[in-house]
């Protein structure tokens, strides 16, 4: 271990790489790749999820390069966002100070970490050059109907007089002062990303096989489509998915608020009917929803009329129905939904039992019927709700949008924009009457666009993930100034052909990325629907079973880590620790472990020496190594990282015994080492380098190329193995020659000769005998 110096690496291969060059987009002629990485968060330096995340995304981008691709591998910053506003009041600074810090911060750890970026597409989206353009491509919603302003219920904090996202109410409460959060309706901007449910549902057949089956099914489940009905009740129809129980139906519920609800309520309920609007409003959505809960609700008054039988049914208002699903009215069944059987017996409401299984009618039958009579239709409906964007905060991208007593909603030109934050910092951003950007009375006065009278500007930001539905694309040409990518540079490089990241991001981000590809596509400004080809989410780093984090005292410090052990340590630890999709716990791990193989390499390397030997080479060794990178290759196919590590493994061990054995001048241990070196180099590049360079090549392993594999010398030799049964012949198989016993006894067992036998024993002589000795 006393040769392993990853300090005097690390100091001498970094600026070695940054003149060379070689890993930069449009370094090789070869065809293109790309691959992204989920963007950082510029809180802090490096983590441990960066470590983990960064080396999974860089190895594969790495095994392209050695392949001879021309390789995409970009980086940037999601820089807006509340962490760096909140840092900002508490140091009463401006975000910009703390977020660009961080983020030169954290591009030194890159740099450090050895990640084959290529810096030159370096993009943040709190850039003004930047977000210019996400306010360009709202504009372009706009102008589809696809960007709607609509009165919302926000979570609202009484004492804070602010907004909430969902994330900052803790329990019922605001995260800040712990005050009862309240529901609160607003005005605000939403995306309709619900108008293309349909085809974000429809386009995952594609994505099938090359994403992740988990993240495929939570967006299934997010958007959630159900078939039925919708069927008309007379002052409304209702959405149900069950129209074949339509005879039982014996009473309706809306959602209390709704505007339908409103306006059904007649003068005699509505002091009770306003008086539980006002207790719904401050409840959310999941206590509503909870199954258990008690069914409140008011009469309305009113009645509709059943679409077959003409029968009178009361319509109740009750918060058991939402008001932005379906049409926000059930027909009750309570003969068949537990819900409104609950609600009819709280309410003294009539139960109809379900008719004898001969007298209903299909579900089918009932919609041909409903539309012949045209009263309904056959439907579906989706969960998904429209992206509400507004957000009542500083450190984002402005909304360009004027408003205006006179020409009311009017959309800032596209020559003036981008519409620059003003410039605030510390107490200025403390939410106050109003939101920070809506009291800075200077920045908001315009004069409007269209008709120059006085007008103001909108004052809310943008959610940050709008910054990061589309910036994949800017990484084609981060410094494009005629409009938000180059289409050029885009058709080159895109769509990405492996992104990279964290699970917690299979819903939303992946979602809000495949719905702004599509309606750039309609848009005329991208030719292909789908913005991932092929999708790769890392597990977490945690700690004893637990998540690391700074409240528990638990966290692991990445740079400790890389102090002590070197940054080819920490990465091959992470790779090495089990599936790139599962979760590694740090507390099974061992870097030491990590650093004693790569010293073991390294030497294996000294040993050979820069000299090349001739010769034919030892063809046992030659063989293996052979066999293993045809392994190791398909293994990097199916991303199975941490298989191809233990693999190298097994070629540094193959070596090693023939240089023990006086081999080290023989070209086969010299082959081995050379692709163990190339092997290495996506996982552990300082330590890979160092190798190439006491084999005696120049500097750049990166770029060396995929050993390549001679198909004879990777065939597995075969022979025939005798399939006895009770010592009796029964078959032949024929097998790898150097088949295992397990992997012998298992062929066996799985063969026709044993097939309904009970086999008591076995006996297994690999490669050539394997005898069963069945009972009875
Ligand atoms: C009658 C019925 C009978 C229903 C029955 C279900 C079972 P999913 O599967 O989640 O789509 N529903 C419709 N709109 C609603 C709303 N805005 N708020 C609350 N509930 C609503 O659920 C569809 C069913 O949920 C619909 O089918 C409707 O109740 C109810 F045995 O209609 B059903
Ligand atoms: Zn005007």
């Amino acid at each position: 271990m006393s040769d392993y110096d990853f300090e005097a690496m690390q100091r001498r291969w970094r600026p070695v790489w940054e003149s060379l060059g070689h890993l930069a987009a449009g370094a090789t002629n070869g065809q293109r790749r790309s691959l992204v990485d989920m963007f950082a968060y510029p809180s802090g330096d490096l983590h441990m999820g960066h470590a983990e995340a960064y080396a999974l995304g860089d190895a594969v981008a790495r095994f392209w390069m050695q392949q001879g691709y021309d390789v995409l591998h970009p980086v940037g910053w999601d820089s807006f966002g509340l962490p760096a506003e909140n840092a900002a009041i508490r140091r009463g600074e401006h975000p910009a100070d703390w977020t660009y810090a961080n983020i030169e911060t954290q591009a030194e750890s890159f740099r450090r970490y050895a990640v084959s970026f290529d810096w030159r597409t370096r993009l943040h989206t709190s850039d003004p050059e930047y977000y210019r353009w996400t306010q360009w491509l709202f504009l372009r919603f706009y102008e589809r109907g696809l960007a709607v302003r609509r009165r919302a219920a926000v979570n609202w904090c009484p004492v804070d007089r602010t907004v909430l996202a969902n994330e900052q109410v803790v329990a019922g409460q605001c995260e800040r002062c712990g005050s009862p959060v309240t529901r609160r309706e607003l005005t605000q901007w939403f995306l309709t990303i619900t108008a293309y449910a349909e085809q974000l549902l429809d386009d995952m057949a594609e994505l099938e096989g090359h994403w992740p089956a988990p993240v495929l099914t939570m967006q299934r489940n997010w958007i959630g489509r159900s078939a039925g009905a919708y069927l008309d009740f007379g002052p409304f129809e209702v959405f149900t998915t069950r129209p074949d129980t339509v005879f039982e139906a014996t009473f309706l519920v809306v959602a209390p608020d709704s505007p339908l609800a409103s306006s059904l309520c007649t003068a005699g309920q509505r002091r009770a009917f306003d008086d539980y609007v006002s207790r719904v409003r401050a409840m959310s959505e999941i206590e509503r929803t909870t199954a258990d809960r008690a069914k409140t609700g008011v009469f309305l008054g009113a009645y509709g009329h059943h679409p077959f039988t003409g029968e009178r049914l009361p319509i109740w208002a009750a918060d058991y129905v939402l008001p932005s699903y379906g049409t926000g009215a059930v027909m009750a069944v309570p003969a068949h939904d537990q819900r409104d059987l609950a609600f009819a017996q709280a309410h003294d409401l009539p139960v109809r039992p379900a008719a004898a299984p001969a007298a209903t009618f299909p579900a089918d039958r009932v919609i041909a019927e409903a539309e012949a009579r045209g009263v309904g239709r056959g439907g579906v409906t989706y969960k998904l709700r429209d992206w509400l964007v507004s957000r009542q905060r500083f450190w984002g991208c402005p909304i360009p949008i004027v408003h205006c007593a006179t020409c009311a909603i009017v959309p800032v030109p596209d020559d003036q924009l981008p519409v620059r934050l003003p410039d605030l910092r510390g107490d200025q951003l403390v939410p106050g009457e109003v939101s920070p950007l809506a009291a800075a009375r200077d920045w908001v006065e315009v004069d409007c666009p269209r008709c120059g009278g006085p007008a103001e500007r909108d004052t809310d930001t943008l959610d940050t993930f709008v910054d990061s539905s589309w910036y994949f694309l800017r990484y084609c040409s981060p410094a494009y100034g005629e409009g938000p990518f180059d289409p050029q540079a885009v058709r080159r490089w895109m769509p990405v052909d492996q992104y990279v990241g964290g699970s917690e991001h299979a819903v939303m981000h992946l979602l809000y990325v495949r719905f702004f590809t599509k309606v750039l596509r309609d848009l005329g400004l991208v030719d292909f629907a789908e913005p991932f080809r092929r999708v790769l989410t890392q597990g977490q780093v945690i700690l004893n079973g637990a998540a690391m984090s700074k409240s528990k005292g638990n966290l692991v410090d990445l740079g400790e880590q890389i102090d002590t052990y070197g940054v080819d340590a920490v990465r091959l630890t992470m790779v090495f620790a089990g599936p790139p999709e599962d979760d590694v716990d740090w507390a099974d791990v061992s870097p030491a472990g990590s650093v004693r193989f790569l010293s073991r390499a390294l030497r294996l390397a000294t040993d050979v020496g820069p000299t090349p030997p001739a010769g034919p080479g030892d063809e046992r060794l030659r063989r293996t190594t052979h066999r293993l990178v045809r392994a190791i290759t398909g293994l990097m196919e199916e991303r199975r990282l941490n298989v191809v590590v233990a693999r190298a493994m097994e070629l540094a061990n193959a070596a090693r015994r023939a240089i023990d054995d006086g081999s080290a001048a023989d070209p086969a241990v010299r082959e081995a080492a050379e692709a163990l070196a190339v092997v290495l180099s996506l996982f552990t590049p300082y330590t890979a380098e160092e190798m190439w360079a006491r084999l005696g090549h120049p500097p750049g392993v990166a770029r060396a190329g995929w050993p390549v594999v001679d198909p004879e010398l990777a065939a597995e030799p075969t022979v025939i193995c005798a399939l006895q049964v009770n010592g009796k012949l029964r078959d032949r198989l024929e097998v790898p020659a150097d088949i295992t016993a397990d992997d012998l006894i298992a062929l066996a067992l799985a063969s026709p000769a044993a097939a309904g036998r009970t086999v008591t024993r076995t006996v297994v002589r690999p490669p050539r005998l394997v005898n069963l000795v069945v009972s009875g």
